[in-house]
C-alpha cells in the first residue's frame, strides 16, 4: 500500500503520469505482454469496445486512441490472477466481508459458477446444469413472477440486453432495475419530455463545429479522458469551454495529450476551460437560471434599441411551445433567490450569458454532477430552455449532450431494459415473439430496494454490476438483499454483492468484452450503443479467461430454457448458437434496427436515428417544450439547515481516478492530489479552521434525514480544497451508507447521491471505521 500524502496537482491532466499509470496496472495484473496486445485492439474496427465508458470514438477506425482509464479497465479485466473456488474456499464469508473492495477486485477473474453454502458460511463450486436447475426451481416457486427482479448493470451487450428482457417478459414481470436509474434517467425523462427523445442530440463531429461548450457537473479527465481529446481540440481553435463545478478538477483546467508528441516532449499543454465558474453543490438550476435571465434582458434591451434580436425568434415561433409562460416565469424570479442559491455572483453569471450569446453554435454536456439530486429534472430542463432559446438544438454543431456512464447503458435501454415499457413496444414484442408481454410497470432501483424489504422471498438476479455497493442506505439495501430466498450475480469479478447473501446464493462468472465468444455457429461478436447513439460491434480478442465461462446471451439462454420451458415458443438454444439470429430478431422488434446485421458489419457501426436532432419533436405538443421551475429553497439541504446553530454541510460523492464505479483500481486520486487514502472528506479550508481542526484531522459524517434514523460514515480524513465553503466531497462507495433511500429525484427516482446534507464530528482515536 502506498504512503497516505496530499499534495498540490500543478501538472497538467493526461501526459506522461497517465503513461506511468497504466504501465503499473499492467504489471499489477501479471500481464505485460498480454496488456500491450489487448490494448492495442480496443476500439478498433475488428476489436473490441472498450468496457471504460460510453465516449465515442472518432469513426471508430482511427489508430488506438489512448485512455489512461479506458487502459485499467481493460487491464483489470484481462488480468492473469485467477479467483477459482478453491482460492475462495479457503476463507469464510465473513471473513471475505472485512477486506476492502480493492482486496475483493484483486483476487482476479471469477472462474466457475458457485453457490454459497451456509453451513460452512463458504461459497463452494457448482456445476452449471445445477445452477440454472436452482434458479429455475426458485423462479417457477414464486408466488407470482412480479416477485422477481432483474438488475442490469451497463456493460451487457445489446445481444445479451435483448434475450434477457425477452426472457423475463416471457417469465411474467417488467422488474427491471438498472445502473441508469441511478445515472442518467433524469436526463431520460427530462428530455423525453422536453424534445421527444431520451437520448443526446450531438455526435462527435458537432464538437469540432461548436463555437462555445459548456460542461456542467461532469469530470471528464478522469472518467471520460477520450472526451479531453474532443476538447483539447475545441480549446486550440478557439471555441470557449465554459466549466460548471463547484470543485477545481486538474481534467477541466489542462491537458497534456499522451499522443502528441510535441506536448509530451516540450511539457506543454492546453488549457482546457476558458472559464470556470465554481457554483454551489445543486446550485446549477439558478446559475442556468440566472444566465437565462441576461439573455431575456439582452433581448428586450435589443429590441427596444431596434438592434438584432438575441433570441432566435423564428426557431422558437416555428419549433416551441410554452415560451411565454416561462419567460414570465424568468423574469419573476429574484436575482437575490438566484445568486443565493447558484452561490455565484451575478458578475460571474453575466459572465457565462455573455459566452452563451456571443457563440453561434452551442453544445452543453453535462454528468452525474447534475442527475444525482432532488431536483435533476428541472436543472436538465433548464439546460435545454437554455438551450432552445437560442434554437441551439437540432442543428450542426449545437445542441444537448448528457455524456453516459457505462460503455452500454444507452444500448441496454435501447434494447428495453426499462421498468415502464411502453405499450407499443411490448405489443410488437408480443407478436414477434408469440406471447404476451406483462403489462404493468415493473420496480426501478428503489422501488426494488423497498420491495426486497417490504416483503421476504424475494428472487434477486443481476446481470452485472455491484447492487450493495452501488446502491444507497448501504445497511438497509444489505438487509434487503438478505431477506430474498435467492440471489444471483453473474459477474467478472468479485464484489461485495456477492457476499451478500439470500437464503441461497450463486454466482456465474461470464466472459468479458476482451475475450473471445466462441458459439456452435463459431466465434461471436456482439453491439453496443455509445453515448452519441452509434452502434456497432465488438469481437473480443483475448482466449477467455477460464474454460467454464459461459457469455452473458449463453446464460440468458440456458436459464430461460430451464426455467420456461415448454411455456416458450422461443427456442433459446438456437437463438443463442449465432448471434446474428438474436439481430435479426432485434431488427424485426425495432423499426430503427432494420438491416441490423448488414449495418453493424460496415466499419465503425451505423447511427441510430435521432428525431429531436431533425427538428421533429416527439412530444405531446409536437413541439420543443419550455418547461418553467423555481429556483428550489425547500431542498433537504435547506431543511436540515433550518433552525440549526452547528453548521451543516452539503456533501457530493464523487469519483477517484482510480476507480470504476465500485470497481477500486488503487487508492491514488492524482489529479486532485491524493496518493494512499480513500478516506477523504474534500472541504475549504476556512470551513476546516471553523470548526476548530487542522487538515489532516479525521472526522466522523452523519447524515440528516426527516425518517430520523441514524446514517453514519467513520472516520474521513480532511483535505483542504478549492471548493466553496458549506460543501464538502468524498468517494462512493464509501459514503453510500449516508444516502437515505427515502431521498431520490422528482420524477426520475434517482438517489440524490450528490447532495447528502451531514454533520462533522471529530473522530474519536481508536474507534471502528
Ligand atoms: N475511470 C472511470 N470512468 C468512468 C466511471 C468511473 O467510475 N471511473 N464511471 C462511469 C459512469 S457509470 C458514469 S455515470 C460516469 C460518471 O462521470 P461523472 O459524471 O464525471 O461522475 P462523478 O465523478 O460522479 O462526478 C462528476 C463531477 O460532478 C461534480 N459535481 C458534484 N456535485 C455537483 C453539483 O452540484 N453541480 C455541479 N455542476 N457539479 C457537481 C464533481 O465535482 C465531479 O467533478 O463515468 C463513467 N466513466
Ligand atoms: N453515492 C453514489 N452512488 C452511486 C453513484 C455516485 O456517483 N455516488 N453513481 C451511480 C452510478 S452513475 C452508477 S452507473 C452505479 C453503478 O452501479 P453498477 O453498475 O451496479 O456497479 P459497477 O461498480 O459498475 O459494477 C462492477 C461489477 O460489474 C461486474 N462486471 C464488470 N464487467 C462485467 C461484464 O462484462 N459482465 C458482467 N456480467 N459483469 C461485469 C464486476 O463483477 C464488477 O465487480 O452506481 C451508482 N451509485
Ligand atoms: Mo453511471
Amino acid at each position: 500500500m502506498s504512503k497516505k500524502t496530499v499534495q498540490v496537482y500543478n501538472r497538467p491532466a493526461g501526459g506522461w503520469g497517465a503513461l506511468k499509470s497504466v504501465a503499473q496496472q499492467i504489471l499489477q495484473q501479471g500481464i505485460p505482454a498480454k496488456g500491450a496486445r489487448t490494448l492495442l485492439s480496443a476500439n478498433q474496427p475488428d476489436g473490441f469496445d472498450c468496457p471504460g465508458c460510453a465516449w465515442p470514438d472518432a469513426d471508430h477506425t482511427s489508430t488506438f486512441e489512448f485512455c489512461e482509464n479506458g487502459a485499467k479497465a481493460i487491464a483489470a479485466e484481462s488480468t492473469a490472477r485467477r479467483a477459482t473456488p478453491a482460492l475462495i474456499a479457503q476463507h469464510t464469508v465473513q471473513w471475505l466481508t472485512q477486506q476492502s473492495d480493492h482486496w475483493l477486485e484483486g483476487q482476479g477473474r471469477l472462474t466457475e459458477p458457485m453457490r454459497y453454502d451456509r453451513a460452512s458460511d463458504r461459497y463452494q463450486a457448482i456445476g452449471w446444469d445445477e445452477a440454472f436447475a436452482l434458479i429455475a426451481a426458485r423462479l417457477n416457486a414464486l408466488p407470482t413472477p412480479d416477485d422477481a427482479i432483474f438488475y442490469t448493470s451497463g456493460r451487457t451487450s445489446n445481444e445479451a440486453a435483448f434475450l434477457y428482457q425477452l426472457f423475463v417478459r416471457e417469465f411474467g414481470t417488467n422488474n427491471f432495475p438498472d445502473c441508469s436509474n441511478m445515472c442518467h434517467e433524469p436526463s431520460g425523462y427530462a428530455m423525453r419530455e422536453a424534445i421527444g427523445v431520451g437520448k443526446g442530440t450531438v455526435q462527435l463531429a458537432d464538437f469540432q463545429l461548436a463555437d462555445a461548450l459548456f460542461i456542467f457537473g461532469q469530470n471528464p479527465g478522469t472518467n471520460h479522458p477520450r472526451m479531453l481529446g474532443e476538447l483539447r481540440g475545441a480549446a486550440k481553435r478557439g471555441a470557449a469551454i465554459v466549466s460548471f463545478n463547484p470543485l477545481r478538477e486538474r481534467g477541466l483546467e489542462k491537458f497534456q495529450n499522451p499522443q502528441s508528441g510535441g506536448e509530451m516532449l516540450t511539457g506543454g499543454s492546453t488549457a482546457i476551460s476558458s472559464d470556470y465558474f465554481q457554483p454551489k453543490i445543486g446550485g446549477d438550476l439558478a446559475a442556468v437560471k440566472g444566465m437565462i435571465k441576461c439573455v431575456l434582458e439582452a433581448d428586450a434591451a435589443a429590441q427596444a434599441g431596434g438592434r438584432a434580436r438575441i433570441v432566435d425568434v423564428a426557431f422558437i415561433a416555428a419549433h416551441t411551445a410554452n415560451v411565454d409562460a416561462f419567460t414570465a416565469d424568468v423574469l419573476a424570479e429574484p436575482w437575490d433567490v438566484i445568486v443565493r442559491e447558484a452561490g455565484l455572483t451575478r458578475a460571474e453569471i453575466q459572465r457565462a450569458a455573455d459566452i452563451y450569446m456571443g457563440a453561434g453554435k452551442v453544445i452543453a454536456c453535462w454528468g452525474m454532477g447534475i442527475t444525482q439530486h432532488r431536483h435533476s429534472v428541472a436543472t436538465i430542463r433548464m439546460i435545454v430552455n437554455l438551450l432552445l432559446l437560442r434554437g441551439n438544438i437540432g442543428r450542426p454543431g449545437a445542441g444537448p449532450c448528457p455524456v453516459r456512464g457505462h460503455s452500454n447503458v444507452q444500448g441496454d435501454r435501447t434494447m428495453g431494459i426499462y421498468e415502464k415499457p411502453k405499450a407499443s413496444f411490448l405489443d410488437r414484442l408480443g407478436e414477434v415473439f408469440d406471447f404476451a408481454p406483462p403489462r404493468a410497470d415493473g420496480y426501478d432501483t428503489v422501488g426494488a430496494i423497498g420491495a426486497m424489504l417490504a416483503e421476504p422471498g424475494k428472487v434477486f438476479f443481476a446481470m452485472g454490476g455491484n447492487f450493495a455497493a452501488a446502491t444507497p442506505d448501504t445497511a438497509v439495501t444489505e438487509r434487503a438483499l438478505r431477506q430474498c430466498a435467492l440471489t444471483v450475480h453473474v459477474a467478472t469479478k468479485l464484489n461485495r454483492s456477492h457476499l451478500v447473501c439470500g437464503d441461497d446464493a450463486l454466482v456465474l462468472p461470464c466472459l468479458g468484452r476482451t475475450e473471445i465468444d466462441q458459439q456452435a455457429g463459431g466465434a461471436q461478436a456482439v453491439s453496443v450503443e455509445d453515448s452519441m447513439s452509434m452502434v456497432h460491434l465488438s469481437s473480443g480478442i483475448n482466449a477467455p479467461s477460464s474454460a467454464s465461462l459461459l457469455s452473458e446471451p449463453m446464460i440468458v439462454a440456458r436459464l430461460a430454457a430451464a426455467t420456461l420451458r415448454g411455456r416458450s415458443k422461443t427456442d433459446w438454444m438456437w437463438l443463442v448458437a449465432d448471434y446474428d439470429r438474436i439481430r435479426d430478431k432485434i431488427a424485426a422488434v425495432f423499426v430503427d434496427f432494420a438491416g441490423f446485421n448488414e449495418r453493424v458489419k460496415t466499419p465503425g457501426g451505423f447511427h441510430l436515428r435521432n428525431t429531436a436532432a431533425e427538428r421533429e419533436w416527439a412530444t405531446d405538443t409536437g413541439k420543443a417544450n419550455f418547461f418553467a421551475y423555481p429556483v428550489p429553497t425547500d431542498l433537504p439541504i435547506h431543511l436540515a439547515r433550518s433552525g440549526r446553530a452547528t453548521p451543516v454541510f452539503n456533501l457530493t460523492t464523487i469519483r477517484s481516478h482510480d476507480q470504476y464505479n465500485t470497481t477500486i483500481y488503487g487508492l491514488n486520486d492524482r489529479y486532485r492530489g491524493v496518493f494512499g487514502e480513500r478516506r477523504v472528506l474534500f472541504i475549504h479550508p476556512d470551513d476546516i479552521a471553523e470548526l476548530g481542526l487542522l487538515a489532516g484531522a479525521w472526522v466522523d459524517l452523519e447524515s440528516l434525514c426527516d425518517d430520523q434514523a441514524r446514517r453514519q460514515a467513520k472516520r474521513f480524513m480532511l483535505v483542504a480544497y478549492n471548493i466553496p465553503r458549506g460543501c464538502v466531497a468524498a468517494y462512493f462507495p464509501e459514503t453510500n451508507p449516508l444516502v437515505p433511500l427515502s431521498s431520490f429525484a422528482d420524477f426520475a427516482r434517482t438517489p440524490t447521491s450528490k447532495s447528502i446534507p451531514i454533520v462533522l464530528a471529530a473522530h474519536a482515536a481508536g474507534a471502528a471505521p
